[in-house]
């Protein structure tokens, strides 16, 4: 063991009591303790296994030796029993993802190829028209990991095995297909993980008829990152929809009255402008053409980009002090020329902009009092507005994309496919990455219950001796968070209720409540800051902004102003306000978060979940470099070497006793005779192969890990024998 490498390979040179001299195979030499030392199986092929729970010794350093050997072969996918993994190759392996391939993967009895997202795919398809169960493939992994380029890819075979033959217009996949371009455009960005983020969450469900055919989809997404849209830190970028748009044909780029991207305050604070290996002008022409194929008109693609620059325009307002005290204006003559160009792409008032923004109406007792707001009350208003019409924007996006491609309400059986915002920890966390981490936590949760719980239920279905094994849950750290009430999200709804309350004043009740939790604490020299200590790591998250960020409303003068806009688009994304809705006093991003959270929950639990866990060989974003000390983090955390274990401690394989004696009957053709039921005959094959360790259950089988190559090599044999004796008796015939 090593601290950077975290596991070396070598040969033991000499023992001397508990010490073991290695000879490393990178060179050095390194003398270590007996316990810290691991046998590895030399017989391995060289190249590793495609299913980890056939290594004959199950540690970790067996598991990441055979992924790293993958790796450099660009075999970047393997499984763990049902489970792929998948190691981010960072450069395009074209000949993985092409029709040949889908072509080949179609049918295909599963691991008889080699581990792919197709061949989830395939089994999820198959199980869902012959079991007619919804299905759900949910992919994890941290930010970069290569979710959405799996779900991409697995959505492409979806649409590959279900895809109805054109008919007028679009089709259904295609449309789906499409849809993921325009959502990427309007909802990643570039960041110190992943140059092209996923800043939203995102869930597909995938309708299909009786026939096997898709016949519809939805798409939810969950809450879009809005701070990014006003404020970006180096070398980040906002969201990529705006440098398109900068720099999209010159006649585009004088109807949106936009000029180049470092002219703009929401784009300049970062000096990330140009993204390697992305072409800002050619992906423009390809989302709206993209947004054709999604049912958006070219008036209304227009319009989208209409506000798109008008949110920029707005950026560039600048404010200073006004005519009366503490009141604010335009600073200058730049800052009125943005004014009234946002003012014009909205089509609204531009003197009506203008006061919405350095203005505030309060209402007391059925009094309004107009009050002025100075030049940093302004420039808050000016960013909340932005926010808020890119929010709206993203939310008609999504919307509009649902109603062109339709929901079959006619049909029964579903895939969904999941692909949310890894886990985060950066050098400041704020409210965003605390529901991104809140998501992953919960979907850590699902994968738990899922692979151990139900491998547990299956035992005692089965009646199967089977000692329990301990797991690790993070129900607690779900409490910490979510508890009501007494979780985090309920006393921050608490605070934003209460008057006069400030970030501190929260952080205090935070400290107060959980000074003893386990999974909570403060760090050392700081007023306001908390640690949550989550499965993948501890996070520590700045509440500065906690407050703000958790009130999710629309300034009255600016849903006014907007309502009244003569552009159509603009005036739908603020529908005029119920009465009844203007008392209620606020609504909290955090708990209805965790409502639609919980009701993904539900929907994923009525299907049979299929998993993909992806994993970010290394920070650099570069191929070829397998850093194994971050790899194993991210083993560990995600419950995938602890998902070994189980399975490889239990009885990995099992098959019912039909499917059993249908494929090694040939093994021991007695046992087949008349008269014996399937139970005995699969007793008797056993026997025969003289195999110990294994269960019998009541309807199945169980394997120990290993046992089924055992048989499958028999079988071979006795196949190749038979083929042999055809051939002599053909021979000696002739
Ligand atoms: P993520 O979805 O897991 O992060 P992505 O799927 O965006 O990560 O992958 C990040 C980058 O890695 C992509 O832009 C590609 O350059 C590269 N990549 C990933 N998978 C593949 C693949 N199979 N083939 C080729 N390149 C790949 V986040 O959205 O940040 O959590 O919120
Ligand atoms: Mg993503």
């Amino acid at each position: 063991e090593d601290a950077d490498e975290a596991w070396m390979d070598g040969q033991v040179e000499e023992v001397n009591g508990e010490d073991l001299v290695i000879n490393c195979t990178n060179g050095k030499k390194a003398t270590v303790n007996l316990s810290t030392a691991f046998p590895k199986d030399t017989e391995s092929p060289r190249g590793g296994v495609e299913d980890m729970t056939r290594l004959a010794y199950l540690h970790e350093p067996g598991v990441l030796q055979n992924l790293k050997s993958r790796y450099a072969l660009n075999e970047i996918y393997t499984y763990t029993g049902n489970i792929l993994i998948a190691v981010n190759p960072f450069q395009r392996l074209p000949h993985l993802y092409n029709n040949h391939m889908m072509g080949i993967y179609k049918g295909a009895e599963f691991g008889e190829l080699s581990p792919h997202p197709f061949a989830i795919t395939d089994r999820a398809y198959r199980l869902m028209i012959n079991d007619r169960i919804s299905q759900a493939i949910l992919v994890s992994g941290e930010s970069g990991a290569g979710k959405t380029e799996s779900t991409k890819s697995l959505m492409q075979y979806l649409a590959f095995m279900g895809g109805k033959a054109k008919a007028e217009g679009r089709s259904v996949q295609e449309q789906i297909l499409e849809s993921n371009p325009v959502l990427e455009a309007f909802g990643n960005a570039k960041t110190v993980r992943n140059n092209n983020s996923s800043r939203f969450g995102k869930f597909v469900e995938i309708q299909f008829d009786q026939y096997g055919k898709i016949s519809g989809a939805a798409i939810r997404t969950y809450l879009l990152e809005r701070s990014r849209v006003c404020q970006i830190s180096d070398p980040e970028r906002n969201y990529h929809c705006f440098y398109m748009l900068c720099a999209s044909p010159p006649e585009d780029r004088d109807k949106f009255k936009v000029g180049e991207a470092k002219t703009f305050h929401y784009l300049n604070q970062s000096n990330c402008i140009d993204l390697n290996g992305f072409d800002d002008s050619k992906e423009y022409i390809e989302t709206r053409r993209a947004m054709g194929i999604v049912g958006m008109s070219n008036d209304e693609q227009d319009a989208i980009f209409k506000v798109v620059a008008a949110i920029l325009h707005l950026g560039n307002i600048e404010f200073g002090e006004g005519s009366e005290p503490d009141s604010s204006a335009p600073k200058d003559d730049k800052s009125k020329f943005h004014l009234k160009t946002a003012a014009e792409l909205f089509m609204c008032d531009a003197k009506g902009l203008e006061e919405s923004l350095c203005k505030r109406v309060m209402a007391t007792r059925g009094e309004s009092i107009t009050k002025n707001l100075d030049a940093k009350g302004a420039a808050l208003s000016r960013d909340a507005l932005s926010r808020i019409v890119y929010s709206r924007l993203f939310d008609w996006l999504v919307n509009k994309i649902n109603s062109s491609i339709g929901q079959d309400p006619d049909s029964k059986i579903l895939i969904g496919v999941l692909d949310i915002y890894g886990f985060e920890s950066f050098k400041t966390n704020s409210f965003e990455q605390f529901c991104i981490n809140l998501t992953n936590e919960k979907l850590q949760q699902h994968f738990n219950q899922h692979v151990f719980k139900m491998e547990q239920e299956e035992y005692t279905k089965e009646e199967i001796d089977w000692s329990y094994i301990q797991f690790v849950d993070n129900q607690e750290i779900l409490d910490l968070i979510e508890k009501k009430p007494g979780g985090i999200i309920a006393l921050l709804d608490e605070t934003c209720m209460l008057r006069n309350s400030t970030h501190e004043t929260f952080a205090e009740k935070l400290y107060q409540k959980y000074k003893d939790n386990p999974h909570f604490s403060k760090p050392k020299f700081s007023r306001s800051d908390f640690t949550v200590h989550h499965y993948a790591g501890n996070v520590t998250y700045q509440t500065d902004l906690f407050l703000d960020k958790n009130i999710d409303y629309a300034v009255n003068e600016h849903q006014i102003l907007l309502n009244a806009s003569k552009c159509p688009f603009v005036s739908s994304l603020f529908p005029p306000v119920e009465e009844a809705a203007k008392n209620t006093k606020f609504t909290s991003i955090g708990s209805s978060f965790k409502q639609q959270l919980q009701s993904l929950l539900e929907t994923l639990s009525a299907t049979e979940p299929h998993y993909i866990r992806c994993i970010k060989p290394n920070n650099v974003l570069k191929p070829a470099i397998f850093e194994n000390s971050n790899v194993l983090q991210q083993l560990r955390c995600g419950g995938v070497l602890e998902a070994i274990r189980i399975s490889c401690l239990g009885y990995p394989t099992r098959r019912t006793f039909y499917e059993f004696v249908n494929r090694f009957g040939i093994l021991h053709p007695k046992a087949l005779s008349k008269g014996n039921t399937e139970i005995t005959s699969t007793k008797m094959i056993l026997e025969k192969a003289n195999l110990v360790g294994y269960q019998i259950g009541k309807t199945k089988v169980f394997l120990r890990a290993g046992q089924m190559a055992e048989l499958d090599a028999l079988r071979t044999e006795v196949l190749g024998l038979s083929a042999k004796k055809i051939q002599t008796k053909v021979r000696s015939f002739l």
